[in-house]
C-alpha cells in the first residue's frame, strides 16, 4: 500500500475541512493506524485542527464495518452526553464525512481514511505520573462503559474477530513459533517458555464466561491511557478515543488493559527491566475510580475477576508482541529492530509482578468494592 505520506494530497482534497489546509503532520503514539494532525486556517478565526487517519489494513479487514460501528457509537454517545447536559463536541468523537458522502475515503491504492475534529484543550498522556491522573482515566473508561450499558450490542460488527480471545491468541502464538518464519525463535526461548508455562491461564476468563459468571457487555477493548483525552486544565478524563475495537467483550478486559499499560512507571518498550514494576498504589487508584465510573453496574463475579483481567490482558498483549516479532513485525508499528520483543519482555515482567502480588490484588479490589 506504500507510505501514507504519498497519498496525503489526494486524501486532503477528499474532505471539506471548512477552511484552507495549512499542513498535515504525523501525530500521536498509536501502534496501529497512520495518524496525522491537519491544520486549517479559517479567514476570521484561529487555526482549526483535525485528526486524519489511515486505518490499518493489517488490523482491519472491513473499514466499512469499522466505520459503521464508530458512527453508531459516537452518535449514541453524543445523544447521551447532550441529554446529561454535557458538551458533545468535547466529550464524544465525531466523524467528519468525506465530500463523497460516505463514512470514509478510499484512496487510489485502496487505503481507507477518516477524519475527526481535534478535541482541543486536552492532553494525551503516555504514562500515569500521578495516581490522580490514572484515577481520572479510570473514571472516564468506567463512565464510557456505563454510557454504553444499553447500546444494542447485536448491531456491532466484530472488527477484529477473537480480539481478546486469549485461547485463540495462544493458538496463533503457537503457530508463529512453529512456523518461525524469520528464524527468530532462537532469540526468545525464555519468553516462549513463559507463555507455554501459562497456557492454562489463557482459559481463565473464557471458562468463567462459559460458566455464566461473566456477561458480555459493550466494551472498548483498548483502554490504554493514551486512548483517553484529559482536560488540559482540570486533569479530568474528557473524551474516550480510539473506538476501533468497541465490540461485545468482558468488562475485565477494559479494566485489565488499563492496568497493563498504566500501573507502572516505565515505557511499554523499556529495555531495563529493573525499571518495570507494577505499582500497587496506581492499581488501587485505578480500581476505585473505574468502579466509581461504572457506577454499580458490575456483578460480584465481575469485580472478583478484575485481577484476572489485569493478568490476562498483560499476558495476552505480551504474547501478541512476541507473535508479531516472530512473524516479522507486520502488525504493531515499530521504530527500531527488536522493539516488539522488548515490549513483550516488559509485559511478562508485569505478569510476574502480578503473580507475586496476587493475594494483594484481590484484597485491593475487595477494598475498593467495599
Ligand atoms: P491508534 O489506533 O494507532 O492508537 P488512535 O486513534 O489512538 O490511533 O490515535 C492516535 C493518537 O492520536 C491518540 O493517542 C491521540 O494522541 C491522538 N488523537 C486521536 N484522535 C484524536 C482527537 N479526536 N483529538 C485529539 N487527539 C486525537
Ligand atoms: C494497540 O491502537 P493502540 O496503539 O491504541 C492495539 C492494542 C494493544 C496496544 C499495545 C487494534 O493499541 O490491542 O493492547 O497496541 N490495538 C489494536 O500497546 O490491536
Ligand atoms: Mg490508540
Amino acid at each position: 500500500m506504500g507510505a501514507a505520506e504519498e497519498r496525503l494530497s489526494e486524501v486532503l482534497e477528499a474532505f471539506d475541512f471548512g477552511a484552507p489546509v495549512v499542513g498535515a503532520i504525523r501525530y500521536g503514539q498509536g501502534h496501529i493506524n497512520d495518524t496525522f494532525c491537519v491544520h486549517t486556517q479559517p479567514e476570521d478565526a484561529c487555526c482549526r485542527r483535525f485528526i486524519l487517519q489511515r486505518m490499518s489494513a493489517a488490523a482491519f479487514k472491513r473499514p466499512d464495518q469499522l466505520m459503521e460501528n464508530i458512527i453508531g457509537v459516537t452518535e449514541y454517545l453524543g445523544r447521551k452526553i447532550r441529554e446529561n447536559g454535557g458538551d458533545r463536541s468535547r466529550e464524544a468523537m465525531e466523524v467528519l464525512r468525506p465530500r463523497n458522502g460516505g463514512a470514509f475515503y478510499t484512496d487510489a491504492s485502496g487505503g481507507a481514511w477518516r477524519v475527526y475534529p481535534f478535541v482541543e484543550g486536552t492532553v494525551c498522556h503516555q504514562s500515569a505520573d500521578t495516581p490522580e491522573l490514572f484515577a481520572a482515566s479510570g473514571r472516564a473508561f468506567g463512565r464510557f462503559q456505563r454510557l454504553l450499558g444499553d447500546y444494542p450490542a447485536e448491531t456491532l460488527h466484530e472488527t477484529i474477530p477473537n480480539f481478546h480471545n486469549t485461547e485463540d491468541r495462544l493458538n496463533k502464538f503457537r503457530a508463529a513459533v512453529e512456523a518461525d518464519a524469520l528464524g527468530r525463535a532462537k532469540d526468545c526461548g525464555p519468553e516462549i517458555r513463559f507463555v507455554l508455562d501459562r497456557a492454562q491461564d489463557c482459559s481463565a476468563a473464557l471458562d468463567a464466561q462459559r460458566a455464566g459468571k461473566l456477561p458480555l457487555r459493550v466494551t472498548h477493548n483498548d483502554t490504554k491511557l493514551n486512548n483517553v483525552l484529559m482536560d488540559g486544565t482540570t486533569g479530568e478524563g474528557i473524551c474516550v478515543i480510539d473506538l476501533d475495537t468497541v465490540m461485545p467483550g468482558l468488562v475485565i478486559y477494559d479494566f485489565g488493559d488499563s492496568i497493563r499499560f498504566g500501573a507502572n512507571h516505565s515505557a511499554e518498550d523499556e529495555r531495563d527491566l529493573s525499571r518495570v514494576n507494577l505499582d500497587l498504589g496506581l492499581f488501587e487508584a485505578y480500581a476505585a475510580a473505574f468502579l466509581e465510573g461504572v457506577g454499580g453496574a458490575l456483578t460480584e463475579d465481575e469485580i472478583a475477576y478484575l485481577p484476572w483481567g489485569a493478568k490476562l490482558m498483560t499476558l495476552e498483549c505480551g504474547m501478541r508482541f512476541l507473535t508479531d516479532y516472530l512473524e516479522g513485525d507486520h502488525y504493531f508499528h515499530t521504530s527500531r529492530p527488536g522493539q516488539n520483543l522488548d515490549r513483550c519482555r516488559t509485559q511478562f515482567k508485569l505478569v510476574e509482578d502480578m503473580e507475586r502480588c496476587w493475594a494483594e490484588l484481590g484484597a485491593i479490589v475487595a477494598r475498593c468494592r467495599a
